[in-house]
């Protein structure tokens, strides 16, 4: 039984017809000579028709309605796959299925053809699009705000066990998926002076214009009508940009130096997930991207709207992190210079609109941009910012008189060689409401990061712990779990309502069930060794505990941390002490920021470490290890269904929340993991008995750098910590240096635990019955990390805006 509503022409029949006519309309060819990329787009132009009816429907519901929209802006989104989502959500897949039979095509060819558009780093962008997802799936008017990279996230190759980034040209053959809208182009200003108009008013005379071009994809709900969109903003030189009488002249790189220079602004996104970089193209980008989205805000708005009075009541502008935060002063240079409204009610209009997500604690992650920079590319903001800034620092003096250390700690503008603008602040400052992704994470940036201003304003504070989609990550990722969930619990409507999986307790202790649990996990693990087999040459066996670490190589992460680990069982099995252990297959994934040559060393220590076991006779019949290249979303939804252990073990206080623990837990993984990020409420909802915790909490953490923290007394004292750094040090001396010298992420004070830790999951892997009944738990309980629930966190808490349906 499905709960989407077909495609009033949702045969096979109709299918193959429509996909056929595509071939012969849109591709100008016929089924005998069609290429594999004809056949492709015109199958992704047959499934993108069936929704593009509930898309209009859904665009007259919310004219008709004039309801409060939310509006989305993140540098990042990772959409992952479109085919096989739009085929689900138009619910096509079948009938789908068997037309291309019917033509002689093979879904699984035009599926490889499909291309993920990468256009974020990690999890920031993964959480913009499970959110999106969601509010589709609930009828929440909403839209998405984004760059339309040419260039997405980098392609992840290794030479020699290191990385090598090669170039994502992701629209190399087109992209059927996406509409242009081409006439309805923004502009854009950089550079330039400001001259005075009445009173606080100026006129900003940019002195370079660039035009912002938008397209847009669907963005389907499940088992609704409702059908949202992303909008995204690719920059363009203006008309006069091209030097015909230099190209005339033959001077080729001359005549399109201004296209290029305009058009760099949308070219690459920046690969960068760890630190501030100070780079001026990306501060264009973040400007771009706000000024254009603002500007179509202010347009959709105006449609039924025409006094700025009601403007916060129908806009809600939701901050994906620091990103887009110059929008709080794009918007007041709209209000007060191009609107003439008084500075205090502009004032009160935007910070009722705006909510601002923070995704760090670290420090060193917060976005600050030299203040000379700012006045160079943006004069009138850079002004806007000091005014805001300036009654700012009023109300905090009046607040606490005297005291000059709580305006230098909470001053947008932080002092010092050279003064620079603090993102967060102003996103705080300017909005009404703040979030973190967890409850930890909420609770420790109110405490920390964040603490100024959670005293001053305590109500603006709130925690939305993040979510995953469960369609795209069981439902697409996990067919056959799927399936057997649906068939214990009677219907799928756990697809759209998550608590449901609840209903799979009783199963827990079935040995029936239990055997089939059992049977989707080993195929799909045989799955993933096919898979890798084909990539890397590794014959996983499908019948080893899959031990599972994907995330992007932090050194926080400690991914480091889980290769010391592998060391060790190379060692004890070479001595055969092989009486406690159980073959396992352990599997990486995950990129590093190009210049981050800490964490690229330690993937260079990860693949070294992988040869060295899969190439030894006496190891590798209980031990494999494979570094998957390029890991993304669609690798996600291979490695994560074959999944039985998920290695969440950042330090403590480090990882705001998390999101590939909770799509594990949900695939029936169970996690080894500190006490950080959402893994405390993983542990709380599945239970104890069901989460191997090991290491120091936050407090701790901080017990132990207050005593003054010795890596090397840890070393002196554990022999097996020894002979493991040991081996370390002859295969990439500087990371053991770095481990005796600087362990800045206490990897060693949690080392001994950790191994420990593995040892307890090694015994309950033995205990077949007692792991499948915990696998089972932690699925069935995991239903509050959907996406859904985060989105109808964000509703009642932050957003206040409730479900527009829309009619069949
Ligand atoms: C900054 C400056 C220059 C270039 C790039 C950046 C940049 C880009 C991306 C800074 C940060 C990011 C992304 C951060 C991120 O993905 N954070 C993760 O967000 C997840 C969703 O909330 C959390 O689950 C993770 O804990 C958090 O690390």
């Amino acid at each position: 039984m499905t709960y989407v509503t077909p495609h009033p022409s949702n045969t096979p029949g109709d299918f193959g017809r429509d996909l056929l006519s595509n071939l012969y309309y849109q591709r100008g060819t016929t089924l005998e000579s069609a290429s594999a990329q004809d056949a492709y787009h015109s199958l992704a132009l047959t499934v993108r028709d069936r929704l593009v009816d509930r898309y209009i429907r859904t665009a007259a519901a919310h004219y008709q309605a004039n309801p409060r929209f939310i509006y989305y802006l993140s540098a990042e989104y990772m959409l992952g796959k479109q085919l096989d989502q739009n085929l689900l959500y138009s619910g096509t897949a079948d009938c789908a299925r068997s037309a291309l039979a019917g033509l002689g095509l093979s879904p699984a060819e035009l599926d490889a053809l499909d291309v993920e558009p990468g256009l974020g780093n990690g999890g920031l962008g993964r959480l913009a699009a499970c959110l999106l997802d969601a509010m589709a799936t609930l009828d929440i008017p909403a839209v998405g705000y984004g760059i339309r990279y040419d260039f997405g996230i980098f392609k992840q190759a290794f030479e020699d066990g290191a990385q090598v980034e090669r170039p994502d040209d992701w629209t190399f053959y087109g992209n059927p998926w996406e509409f242009h809208a081409s006439d309805d182009q923004q502009t854009v200003g950089f550079y330039g002076h400001t001259e005075p108009l009445d009173g606080v008013r100026k006129s900003w005379v940019p002195g370079e214009i660039v035009m912002g071009e938008p397209s847009h994809m669907l963005v389907p709900g499940y088992a609704t009508s409702t059908v949202n969109i992303i909008r995204l903003w690719r920059a363009r030189a203006s008309r006069e940009s091209f030097d015909l009488s230099r190209f005339g002249a033959g001077q080729y790189g001359e005549a399109v130096e201004e296209i290029v220079r305009s058009e760099n602004i949308s070219k690459v996104l920046y690969p960068d997930d760890s630190t501030e970089l100070g780079r001026e193209l990306r501060l264009k980008q973040q400007h771009f991207l706000v000024t254009c989205a603002l500007r179509d805000i202010v347009r959709r708005f105006r449609l039924r709207n025409s006094d700025w009075d009601d403007f916060a009541g129908k806009v809600v502008i939701q901050l994906n992190d620091t990103h887009p935060v110059m929008a709080i002063a794009e918007l007041m240079r709209m209000l007060v210079d191009e609107e003439g409204l008084e500075w205090d009610h502009a004032w009160s209009i935007t910070r009722r609109v705006f909510a601002y997500t923070c995704h760090t604690l670290l420090p060193e992650a917060l976005e600050t941009w030299p203040v000379r920079l700012v006045q160079r590319l943006l004069p009138r903001h850079m002004e806007i910012i000091f005014l805001i800034n300036h009654l700012f620092l009023r109300e905090v003096s009046a607040r606490y008189p005297g005291d000059d250390g709580k305006l230098r700690e909470l001053s947008i503008i932080a002092e010092g060689d050279e003064q620079r603008v603090r993102m967060a602040h102003l996103a705080v400052v300017g909005s009404s409401a703040v979030n973190g992704v967890a409850e930890l994470h909420s609770r420790l940036l109110a405490a920390t990061t964040l603490h100024g201003f959670a005293e001053l304003w305590p109500g603006r504070f709130h925690n939305v712990t993040n979510g995953v989609s469960p369609r795209r990550f069981v439902r697409l990722a996990n067919p056959r779990l799927s399936e057997l969930i649906t068939e214990r619990l009677g219907d799928d409507r756990w697809l759209s309502d998550l608590d449901r999986l609840g209903g799979l307790e009783s199963a827990a202790d079935d040995p029936e069930f239990q055997e089939r649990w059992r049977q989707v996990k080993r195929l799909n693990r045989q799955d993933l060794a096919d898979q890798a087999l084909a990539t890397t040459g590794v014959a996983l066996d499908p019948d080893a505990l899959c031990d599972v670490m994907i995330k992007r190589f932090h050194e926080y992460k400690r991914q480091l941390l889980r290769v010391l680990h592998v060391v060790v069982m190379h060692h004890r099995i070479r001595r055969g002490e092989v009486a406690d252990v159980v073959p396992r297959s352990i599997v990486f994934g995950g990129k590093a920021a190009p210049g981050y040559y800490a964490a690229k060393r330690i993937m260079q220590l990860a693949n070294t470490v992988a040869g060295m076991v899969n190439e030894d006779p006496a190891v590798s019949p209980y031990l494999k290890m494979i570094f998957l290249p390029d890991y993304n979303v669609s690798r996600a939804q291979l490695i994560i269904p074959a999944a039985d252990l998920s290695e969440q073990i950042s330090l403590a206080g480090k990882e705001a929340s998390g999101t590939s623990n909770m799509k594990l837990a949900l695939n029936g993984a169970l996690t080894i993991g500190t006490l950080d990020g959402a893994n405390v409420e993983i542990r709380d909802r599945v239970g104890a008995e069901n989460f191997f915790l090991f290491g120091l909490d936050t407090a701790e953490v901080a017990a132990v750098r207050e005593k003054g923290y010795r890596s090397r007394d840890f070393y002196e004292r554990d022999e097996e910590l020894r002979e493991v750094v040991d081996t370390v040090a002859r295969l990439e001396p500087q990371i053991a240096d770095d481990l005796l010298n600087h362990d800045e992420y206490l990897t060693l004070a949690d080392f001994r635990a950790y191994v420990d830790c593995q040892d307890r999951v090694a015994r309950a892997w033995r205990d077949t019955a007692g792991w499948t009944r915990a696998s089972i738990l932690n699925t069935a309980r995991s239903g509050f990390f959907s996406s859904d629930r985060t989105v109808r966190d964000y509703c009642r808490d932050i957003w206040h805006v409730t479900p527009v349906p829309v009619g069949e």
